[in-house]
């Protein structure tokens, strides 16, 4: 097994792509908050392809971590031992994978070790865009676009000199940059989330506004917050995942990543502080991201979560498993052909049928087999991105609610954590609340519709939603989820 680091680099067999540029002459231009799978698979790789043009050398990217915990403390160690490099496995279903060292990421810092320098770092004036994938819950804003600054975690960081969460930290470094005339940086969200600039924009404001009325408003005035679509289906790496892409790369890499081989992210071009050339790696630029960020969050990430949600509770575990059950897939047909698609204006140049399809192919791609649990975590966030705005249209036209009561009653049961074989499995929701459970596990089933994830569906105006709702949940608990599905696509 080849160590992966610097000083290896050079010497790598000739099958695995490395960085086509000296990493030694890269400096960080961006900062990125939260180094998950998904960013180094992602806009790693697009600054990647960057790094090899001539000039774009200030482009490089430091990673923060930002969440106290073991698993970012590691991860920060890790990153250092290997110099900020690692492996991503671009698995086709009907080629052999591709291995590529990704060097764009040159330098890390774990922020929960010194927040004071990790400020001051975001302060220097070489870092013009931070960009960010804190996960679609991680933005705190409601259904009316508010910043609730009364939220627990907000209330007691709005309260610390040395704030901790990425509003503090992000606001906290523009205070200096204000005050030492290093002028504003680029705020990117790279998160599935409708219309992620202007929700950011949302956090950053409502919390600089609550800290600072003054700096709230030059932020206003110099920060771009643009949109973006971002879309590489990334799955979890566990220590399995480890050693199996180690075999095959041949590397000693603690931390590869593996992902499908489609690719594409679409930007608003609104950066205040300049921007490196992704228009020529790819990148799509455009004045409008909505109808190419609706299509993909109501059509894939919503379809993702059907099947993630019904997947578990019929015993899946895998997407590839689940793509060879019809019903599963005719689930998911019927959802984009008769809810989602009938709501979406596709953007230019783009057949929505044909989006359609090439997703099924891609969730067919038996090379990266992405866990459903991954898909499932955090449903109480996710489903409010992917599927509200479809299950208010279609409740709203009064047409047939059958999905949606489906994924609904899904939902709520996967919250009980075991299949309908009994098997159970970890749920990971971090954004469930006490009360939620407490509606969750209640007798009165109705109660469910009262959870987090559904604030502002106004589920409970539709009776004829409701009846279905119920009675496709009692159905899973009396017959099991795979015959109830059975009901559903009839
Ligand atoms: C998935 C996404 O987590 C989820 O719910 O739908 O992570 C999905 O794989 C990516 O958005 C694909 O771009």
């Amino acid at each position: 097994m080849t160590a992966l680091n610097n000083q290896s680099l050079p010497h790598l067999p000739p099958e695995i792509v490395v960085p086509a540029y000296d990493r030694s002459r890269v400096k960080p231009g961006i900062a990125h908050i939260s180094v998950g799978n998904f960013h180094r698979a992602h806009q790693a790789v697009y600054m990647d392809r960057v790094l090899a043009r001539p000039g774009q050398e200030g482009w490089g990217i430091l990673g923060i971590g930002l969440m106290e915990n073991p698993h970012e403390a590691q991860k920060a160690t890790d990153m250092e031992a290997q110099d900020c490099l690692y492996s991503l496995t671009e698995c086709a279903p009907d080629a052999p994978n591709v291995v590529r060292v990704i060097g764009s990421i040159t330098e890390y810092m774990y922020a929960p070790a010194d927040r004071v320098a990790t400020i001051a770092r975001l302060a220097d004036p070489a870092i013009r865009i931070v960009s960010m994938t804190v996960t679609e819950g991680g933005y705190y804003v409601d259904e009316n676009g508010v910043f609730p600054i009364d939220h627990p975690l907000v209330a007691e960081d709005l309260k610390r000199e040395v704030p901790h969460t990425i509003f503090g930290l992000l606001t906290e470094a523009l205070r200096q940059r204000r005050e030492s005339g290093a002028g504003p940086f680029t705020i990117l969200s790279c998160d599935n989330l409708p219309q992620n600039g202007h929700v950011a924009r949302a956090a950053f404001l409502g919390w600089a506004r609550a800290r600072d009325a003054g700096l709230a408003r030059w932020i206003e005035e110099n920060v771009t917050f643009p949109c973006t679509m971002v879309d590489r289906i990334t799955p979890a790496v566990h220590p399995e995942d480890v050693k199996r892409l180690d075999a095959e790369s041949g590397l000693d890499d603690r931390i590869p990543v593996f992902c499908e081989d489609f690719i594409q992210w679409v930007v608003e071009d609104k950066f205040c502080a300049g921007r490196p050339e992704l228009d020529a790696v790819g990148v799509q630029f455009t004045d409008d991201v909505q109808p190419y960020e609706a299509v993909k969050l109501h059509m894939l990430n919503a379809s993702h979560s059907l099947l993630g949600l019904s997947g578990v509770l019929s015993g899946y575990r895998f997407v590839s498993e689940i793509m060879q059950d019809l019903h599963e897939v005719t689930l998911v047909e019927q959802y984009l052909a008769f809810d989602a698609e009938p709501l979406l204006h596709a953007p230019p140049g783009m057949a929505l049928t044909d989006y359609g399809r090439r997703l099924l192919r891609r969730f067919r791609n038996k090379a990266i087999s992405d866990q459903l649990l991954r898909i499932a975590s955090d449903s109480t966030s996710k489903l409010a991105m992917f599927v509200r705005s479809t299950a208010m249209g279609v409740i709203a036209h009064r047409r047939p609610v059958e999905r949606i009561a489906f994924v609904v009653a899904c939902y709520a049961e996967y919250l009980r954590g075991h299949d309908d074989k009994g098997e159970t499995y970890a749920i990971v929701e971090p954004h469930l609340t006490d009360d939620d459970k407490v509606k969750a596990a209640s007798s009165r089933l109705e109660d469910a519709l009262d959870m987090t994830a559904f604030a502002g569906w106004d589920l409970r105006d539709s009776s004829v939603f409701v009846e279905r709702y119920l009675a496709l949940r009692q159905s899973i608990r009396d017959r099991g989820t795979r015959a109830t599905l059975g009901q559903v696509i009839a």
